[in-house]
């Protein structure tokens, strides 16, 4: 086993514990992207979006990018929920504009029979990146390992594609709501072995993005989305090599359904930026860290109003917790990722803003 560097910044995961620290934590999803120059060099110079994600170096540069440029608290693995799809088969490629292609997707009884939790060996460039980040990382700050949730997986690999309702997978659930059980049942035993493996090598806190849980109804957003996200939820590792493992949701669209999520065996629940902060802290404060949930376009207006924007969130939130033991914590982000046409020089004053002003926040609180 290899001995990581200590690490010197614990801020985010002490927050996603519900632990006091002296300031708000703040990652952004999607900081390693499009929005960097350097990151679109890369990409045009080896050719492909896939080519950057499976070569273990270049995909480990590429999350290094945003830790060298900005203050940020958490690094996140540089890969994409579509690896597990392309691991069992499907045949994943991403065309310019038009986003992910499957292209075997999984639409009748004999594609569903032929899934399986696929040899994690096929995932092997993927682990082998999670322990080349937190190596390079040096301990400046945790890694993020994370994975599509079941349902948000299903869409992709029913669909085809992505979509804005995915209306083939929506449709599987009333016809053939059996073809999709199986495939969530898998799904959920790829996740979490995926997952485990990721933590074994080397990722300090672990994040579900369920992404589309917002299209389905209540009833099938219970039996569809969140039982086999419960079921995932219940086999990953809690603590590994004596340290805890903070798991991360991150809900989109379902800011109505914040009784549900209160439920989950998870620490932090990831919120878009429809949702009302304060509302949320009610619902689910008392048992969650919350992370979210700045509008990402806001960063396309000028400094000034990325840092009042920051501000309204850091307050929206209210007053964290500053004791002993555990209490209400946020982790700052957006509600969504950073979008492709953020100029970098906001990205640095949002996370400066953040710093900055949790700082005063807290020193006025004590006062
Ligand atoms: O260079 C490029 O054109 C590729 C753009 C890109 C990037 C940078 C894609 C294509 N994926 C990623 C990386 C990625 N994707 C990360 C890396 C870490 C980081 O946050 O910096 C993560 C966590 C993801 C997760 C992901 N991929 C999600 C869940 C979060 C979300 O956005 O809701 C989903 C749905 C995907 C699928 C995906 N990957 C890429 C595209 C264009 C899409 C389709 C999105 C859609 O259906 O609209």
């Amino acid at each position: 086993m290899t001995a990581f560097a200590p690490l010197q910044n614990d801020t985010f995961l002490r927050a996603c514990l519900r632990q006091r620290t002296e300031y708000t934590p703040v990652w952004l999803m999607r900081q390693a992207g499009r929005f960097l120059p350097e990151y679109r060099a890369l990409r045009a110079r080896v050719g492909s979006f896939l080519d950057l994600v499976s070569q273990v170096e270049l995909a480990t540069e590429v999350a290094l990018m945003p830790m060298e440029r900005f203050g940020l608290d958490a690094a996140i693995l540089f890969s994409d929920i579509l690896v597990i799809p392309e691991a069992m088969g499907l045949g994943l490629s991403f065309l310019a504009e038009e986003g992910p292609r499957l292209a075997q997707p999984v639409q009748d009884d004999a594609a569903v029979a032929g899934l399986h939790v696929p040899d994690l060996e096929k995932l092997r460039h993927v682990l082998d990146t999670v322990r080349a980040t937190r190596i390079a990382l040096a301990g400046k700050a945790p890694l993020i390992g994370f994975a599509g949730s079941p349902w948000t997986l299903a869409c992709y690999m029913v669909e085809g594609s992505g979509s804005t309702d995915f209306r083939t997978a929506r449709t599987m659930l009333y016809r053939r709501p059996d073809l999709l059980n199986r495939v969530l049942r898998v799904n959920a035993d790829t996740v979490a072995s995926f997952l485990n493996a990721q933590i074994e090598a080397g990722a300090q806190a672990v994040m579900l993005f369920d992404s589309w849980g917002g299209v389905l109804s209540g009833a099938a957003y219970e039996e569809f989305d969140l039982s086999p996200l419960r079921r995932v939820l219940s086999r990953l590792h809690r603590e590994y090599d004596g340290v805890r493992i903070p798991r991360i949701v991150f809900a989109k669209g379902a800011g109505n359904r914040l009784q549900h999520l209160s439920k989950l065996d998870c620490d932090v629940i990831g919120l878009d930026w429809t949702v009302d902060l304060q509302e949320a802290r009610a619902v689910l404060g008392p048992t969650k860290a919350l992370q979210g949930n700045l509008d990402p376009l806001a960063l396309l207006a000028k400094p000034a109003v990325v840092e009042a924007e920051a501000s309204k969130v850091l307050r929206a939130f209210g007053p964290v917790h500053m004791g002993v033991g555990e209490g209400a914590t946020h982790i700052f982000n957006l509600g969504h990722g950073v979008h492709p046409h953020t100029p970098p020089e906001h990205v640095a004053a949002l996370v400066d803003a953040v710093h900055g002003h949790s700082k005063s926040l807290r020193r006025a609180a004590a006062r």
